[in-house]
């Protein structure tokens, strides 16, 4: 198993985050992929390799130009409001909700990080582009390897990338890497390629990048959007549109469910992506679906993701799978490392 690395990723250090009228520390903390890139060493499970730099230009095969430019100098404009910011992470507090225009960008700072973003929860850092940069190289070092031939690969990206759009951040993420990867993958020469998101989170981002295309289809199994975080995507009536009709499939599920639950969802994933053909396939590898999991309602054990691993592994696809969520700090290297053990 090639497993890439994220050299950069704790440049991205989020302090607080906005929950119930207050601030509380970050879940989305740099000690998650050490947690993991310890236990997959441990358990040698693969050898850690940098990540390969890719062109810029990649990034706007998914994300829009003025997005990428904005994240690029959104430190350097934050601090030059006022210099003790730098002590400070940035975080959005207005949005352009229903009835407000998008087209305009603002010339004030709080009004761009509300044009492109949509939760409090996702502070912006002063390594925050360099972080999710080189996360997004490992996406991409991932789906090269399947290009030339590799039968699996893991980006241990930080911070996580499914909840990114084609222009915002939110719910932690700020480059979509799984849909930089399958991007890479179709512009490689695949003609179909499949995006399993297994995060306890629906996939809003990679869902929204791609509901209008055939050539990628989209599975994620999440919990039920009625209550849980992203909430205003995700349903099951959710199909696609227009030449994407049909290659859109969400399974939510209710709090509480567990992996004999969880894993009939996974088969009905599994059979639509071999229905449709895929020649590879990208998971979104979230562990938040771990019972212990402080911010979710799924009861999946430890042992269960070496069941999740061996039935995903069983697709028989060139398969790049992308960290996601999973914030049980202590638990989170055990549970990745077991999903890859089927692959390794
Ligand atoms: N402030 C991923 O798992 N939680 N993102 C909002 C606490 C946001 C999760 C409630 C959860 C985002 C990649
Ligand atoms: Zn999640």
């Amino acid at each position: 198993m090639h497993i890439f690395y994220n050299p950069d990723h704790a440049a991205h250090q989020g302090k607080l985050e906005m929950f119930r009228g207050r601030m509380v520390p970050c879940h989305e903390v740099p000690q998650r992929q050490d947690q993991v890139a310890a236990v997959l060493q441990a358990r040698a499970l693969g050898s850690l390799q940098t990540p390969s730099r890719f062109d810029d230009a990649l990034l706007t095969r998914i994300h829009s130009p003025r997005y990428l430019q904005f994240l690029l100098t959104a430190w350097q404009q934050w601090i030059a409001l006022d210099p003790a910011n730098a002590a400070l992470d940035a975080i959005p507090s207005v949005w352009p909700t229903r009835s407000f225009r998008t087209d305009i960008e603002p010339d004030n700072f709080a009004a761009r990080m509300g044009l492109y973003s949509f939760d409090a929860g996702t502070p912006l850092t002063a390594g925050t582009w360099q972080a999710a940069r080189s996360g997004a190289d490992c996406a991409l070092s991932a789906a090269a390897h399947l290009l030339q031939g590799g039968r699996a690969a893991f980006a241990l990206s930080r911070p996580p990338g499914h909840h990114a759009g084609a222009d915002f951040f939110g719910g932690y993420c700020f480059l979509n890497n799984a849909a930089l990867a399958a991007q890479y993958l179709r512009d490689g020469g695949l003609e179909r390629v499949a995006v399993l998101d297994v995060d306890y989170h629906h996939g809003n981002g990679t869902q929204a990048i791609f509901y209008e295309r055939a050539d990628v289809f989209f599975a994620s199994i999440h919990g039920d959007p009625r209550t849980e975080y992203p909430f205003f995507l995700g349903h099951a009536d959710e199909r696609g549109q227009g030449a994407g009709l049909g290659f859109n499939l969400n399974l939510p599920l209710p709090c509480g469910s567990d992996y004999a639950r969880w894993s009939e969802a996974l088969e009905l994933a599994l059979t639509a992506i071999a229905t449709y053909g895929a020649q590879a396939l990208l998971v979104s590898l979230g562990v938040d679906t771990f019972a212990g999991d402080p911010i979710s309602g799924f009861a999946l054990q430890s042992d269960d993701y070496l069941r999740m691993g061996e039935r995903i592994a069983q697709a028989g696809l060139p398969t790049a799978l992308v960290f996601e969520g999973g914030y049980a700090v202590e638990a989170v290297g055990v549970n990745v490392a077991n999903v890859l053990k089927a692959f390794a």
